[in-house]
């Protein structure tokens, strides 16, 4: 019978703390609706913002992001409860209106980049007003906005609990316990979080160079929180960390010869010669020998390659700097920045490069772009990279007959450009001339001023009555990427012009000249896969049992953002198809030793002596060889060759990259080409103590 009271007690009480539980719960929710809410609209924004830019199976069953902006919005939402009243709402607001930004600034951000943005990059806005039409037209779309109506929510919510009265006001000791509470329920969130959390996490989220790995694991929130940190640490560690970064440095250079100890049948070919570059905007491989209807895209080009040296597994190694990435890379063999771009944030350091290795050899160096001279900051920069003179649109005739797209047209610009050469060539004997085309750039929409070049495809089908009938499908009429080869085939026609007006003002004669795509043209996938499995007959993609059907997966698209590399000279001095692998680091060393000159610090190789054995490293930790493509975001890859590869390759390959990209990081941020740098890192740190 005791027994029996016992356990009914014990039940009884059981029974009454659930209530209470349950009450307490209830109760929360009641007391709490406007925090709620406030925390589900943050929490809903970062988690659509990850299934839009990532729609991976992984992604859409991580819990691990939503627990991190859980922990966030709650901890920063907790100090609401400090503020008396209304004050308290316009808080929560002002925090909902930062995290709903951050939400739509990163989708409009990934359509065009592929990543998450950077604070970093606000430096750079002041670009983006140039670029503006391109950017409105590519970047924001409906999808960008999506994130407003979460929002827009929360405000009804608010003022419908304000009507109604439910809107609570709480005591001064009701609001601290408030706080209290909140923020010690975000803390255990968040260490809940972080004890789940596994080194490989620990130590990506500390680099920050792969950002959509981060916000796949941390969420955006945690992602931007750590973004500002990792913005603003260069310009730190610049002051503190110079005895490490210049000791790293110096070991991973201690192999190197001061002088160039080999030699091959290329070495000093070009010797003397006058170099004119051409950096092709957007210039991109899947352009180069491509034919529509019998009509080659690239007429032009395609002649160069078979007079001259063709480089047809060339890869750019741009990061968010594009066309001022490659600028660097080319210009130096060094990587781009892993936070910021160098041209903006390190315009001020030391840089060996092409053009001050020339001039120490008595050639005048010049660069020519129709756009502003601040655009990527280039005045500044080409400076510091030892251009004698940059041609900028100041120096250009440009009115509004002769625009295209971003800017003067390419075909104007060259004609100038001839005119402007011709003069340099009268005053200085041996010159090197570095020339950034403007009209293929994106979008790619000023079809009506390309010419005429039609991306239709002809085919002849069989009419079930036997007749045979020629049609003409509309193919890729009307989608960004037939557009692109609208544009393309304008820019190529341009440079046909300017090849002919320099070869009748004589100035191909004694010249080298060295073409380049400075980057891939941002095309969408699926319009590539289009392009590859196109059915004339029924105007659509092929049906995937087709056994024409070629698939395309995402390491196809990486391989198909390859851009093309021509040497060319008018005697046909060099020859041949060359299929290395090979970067756009990989030119200074190649080209030096063409033309007879030596950097110590090129992290590419003279691709005639490294063949293939190269490695070719993009910014965001991504390889590739001869042999695979590696995505370091995904730990995935493609096997380019029949060949089985072990762990071990990949390992030393991730090794290697890894280790090339920070010295080329260190060896700008804290100017270790200066030969001040040491004196000058003292005395920062000299006047910090003071
Ligand atoms: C701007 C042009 C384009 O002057 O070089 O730059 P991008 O948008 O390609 O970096
Ligand atoms: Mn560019």
């Amino acid at each position: 019978m005791k027994k029996k009271i016992i356990k009914f007690k014990y039940k009884l009480i059981k029974k009454l703390k659930r209530i209470k539980e349950e009450k307490l719960i209830s109760n929360y929710f009641k007391d709490n609706k406007l925090f709620i809410v406030y925390v589900l609209v943050c929490v809903i924004n970062s988690t659509l913002l990850r299934f839009f830019t990532m729609p991976t199976m992984e992604n859409y069953l991580s819990f691990k992001p939503i627990i991190a902006d859980i922990a966030v919005v709650t901890i920063i939402g907790s100090f609401s409860y400090l503020f008396k009243g209304k004050k308290r709402y316009v808080y929560l607001l002002v925090w909902a209106i930062i995290f709903t930004a951050i939400c739509t600034i990163n989708s409009a951000y990934y359509t065009f980049y592929t990543s998450f943005a950077s604070v970093s990059m606000l430096s750079l806005t002041q670009y983006i007003g140039e670029v503006g039409d391109a950017v409105v037209e590519n970047v924001l779309q409906i999808k960008d906005l999506v994130y407003i109506l979460p929002l827009i929510f929360f405000i009804y919510y608010y003022h419908r609990l304000a009507k109604n009265d439910q809107y609570k006001i709480y005591t001064k000791d009701k609001r601290f316990k408030k706080f209290k509470n909140t923020i010690l329920t975000g803390a255990v969130i968040l260490v809940i979080f972080i004890v789940t959390l596994s080194s490989l996490e620990i130590s990506r989220f500390v680099k920050q160079w792969n950002r959509e790995y981060i916000v796949m694991r941390f969420g955006i929130y945690m992602y931007q929180g750590n973004d500002i940190v990792a913005s603003i640490q260069p310009k730190i560690t610049a002051m503190f960390g110079y005895d490490d970064a210049k000791k790293e440095f110096t070991e991973y250079y201690a192999d190197r010869t001061d002088e160039q100890n080999y030699t091959n049948k290329y070495t000093d070919i070009f010797e003397g010669r006058n170099v004119i570059v051409i950096h092709a905007e957007s210039m991109q491989g899947i352009a180069i020998n491509r034919t529509f209807n019998g009509e080659e895209v690239t007429p032009n080009l395609n002649k160069m390659i078979k007079e001259g040296l063709y480089f047809d597994n060339f890869y750019s190694q741009v990061s968010v700097g594009t066309s001022s990435d490659t600028e660097l890379t080319y210009n130096t063999s060094l990587m781009p920045t892993q936070s910021g771009t160098a041209f903006v944030s390190y315009f001020d350091r030391t840089y060996i490069s092409t053009p001050s290795l020339l001039k120490d050899k008595g050639y005048y160096t010049f660069s020519m772009h129709a756009n502003n001279a601040d655009f990527w900051n280039r005045r500044a920069m080409h400076e510091s990279l030892g251009y004698d003179k940059f041609y900028s649109k100041e120096t250009y005739d440009v009115d509004d007959e002769n625009v295209i797209g971003l800017g003067l047209s390419d075909k104007e610009f060259f004609a100038q450009s001839v005119e402007k050469i011709k003069k340099i060539s009268e005053k200085h004997d041996k010159y090197y001339g570095y020339i950034i085309t403007l009209t293929n750039h994106t979008p790619f929409s000023d079809t009506d001023k390309y010419g005429e070049f039609p991306v239709t495809m002809k085919t002849t089908i069989t009419n079930e009555d036997g007749t045979q009938e020629e049609v003409e499908a509309p193919y890729l009429e009307g989608t960004k990427l037939g557009n692109y080869f609208k544009s393309v085939h304008y820019a190529d026609e341009a440079l046909g012009e300017f090849f002919n007006e320099m070869d009748e003002a004589g100035l191909l004669d004694n010249t080298v000249v060295i073409i380049f795509g400075d980057h891939d043209a941002r095309l969408p996938r699926s319009e590539f896969n289009l392009m590859y499995n196109y059915d004339p007959v029924t105007d659509d993609i092929k049906d995937e049992d087709d056994p024409t059907y070629v698939d395309y997966d995402s390491f196809d698209y990486e391989l198909d953002r390859k851009v093309p590399l021509i040497i060319w000279t008018k005697d046909g001095k060099v020859k041949g198809q060359i299929d290395y692998t090979m970067g756009m680091y990989d030119v200074m060393p190649t080209i030096g030793n063409m033309l007879g000159f030596y950097n110590k610090y090129a992290l590419g190789h003279d691709i005639f002596e490294i063949k293939d054995d190269n490695i070719v490293v993009f910014p965001n930790g991504n390889w590739v060889t001869n042999l695979m493509y590696y995505n370091s975001q995904k730990g995935e890859y493609k096997l380019l060759k029949d060949e089985i590869i072990d762990e071990d390759y990949i390992t030393k390959n991730n090794e290697y990259a890894e280790k090339l990209l920070n010295v080329s990081n260190k060896a700008i941020v804290f100017d270790l080409f200066n030969p001040n740098s040491e004196e000058e890192a003292n005395n920062k740190t000299v006047s910090k103590e003071n």
